[in-house]
């Protein structure tokens, strides 16, 4: 199975929700998603006390090295660099990219999520490594703060103004995964298609082939 630390190579970007994931752990679920093809693995969790959360994210960075996958934190830089991650993910209310690129030096990822041209070009400036882009489509049975969705021409929008990797988000699944590549996604994250799914594996395992679609040697 191919796979890549570098986010321009990403395509099956898999994002933990133990809320949705229907009593499988993080673990349980990060497991799976890598026998299935992920790429790339960020723990997501808003609830989780800071002990836990560490807790919850030294297995997942062993496991996710183990495996030669990308591990990304969501919104905790401080988790992330605690338990020695590949890199964190901000959005636009997080702290911001400037500072978490000062503290995380040049070495680590650093992902931005960015809704439109001014966001990602700001991102880029600030020394992001990759574009978190959507809500493509419907996402806020997920995210409940989600804004309705932007249909892959938010994607298509982005892609000439900047030459970062563009993860496209929100609402992706088997049936609509194409139309983010062919917008110009290089990689989707997927939360609930994934981490709900009776077979976590052959769900990622679907959807890493719909997104590599056409990659050399795959
Ligand atoms: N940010 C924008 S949409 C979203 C996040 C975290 C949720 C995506 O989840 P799903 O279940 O893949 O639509
Ligand atoms: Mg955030």
């Amino acid at each position: 199975m191919t796979r890549s630390l570098s986010p321009g190579r990403w395509r099956l970007y898999v994002i933990t929700d133990e809320q949705l994931s229907r009593g499988r752990s993080h673990l349980q679920v990060v497991d799976a998603a890598i026998r299935g093809g992920a790429d790339v693995v960020q723990l997501r969790d808003k609830t989780a006390s800071s002990g836990r959360l560490y807790q919850v994210a030294l297995s997942l960075r062993k496991l996710t090295r183990e495996a030669n996958v990308s591990f990304i934190v969501n919104d905790r830089l401080d988790v992330a660099l605690a338990v020695d991650a590949d890199g964190v993910h901000v959005g636009q209310q997080d702290l911001p990219a400037s500072a978490v690129r000062r503290i995380l030096g040049p070495g680590k990822i650093l992902g931005v999520t960015a809704e439109t041209v001014e966001e990602a070009l700001v991102a880029e400036k600030d020394g992001a490594d990759y574009l978190g882009v959507g809500p493509v489509f419907e996402a806020r049975g997920t995210k409940a703060d989600a804004g309705p969705p932007q249909g892959p021409a938010i994607i298509a929008n982005i892609r000439p103004h900047t030459r970062l990797p563009i993860v496209a988000i929100g609402g992706i699944k088997a049936e609509n995964a194409r139309l983010v590549r062919e917008a110009g996604a290089d990689s989707a994250a997927v939360i609930s298609a994934i981490v709900a799914a009776d077979d976590i594996a052959q769900a990622a395992r679907e959807l890493k082939s719909i997104l590599s679609a056409g990659d050399p040697g795959r």
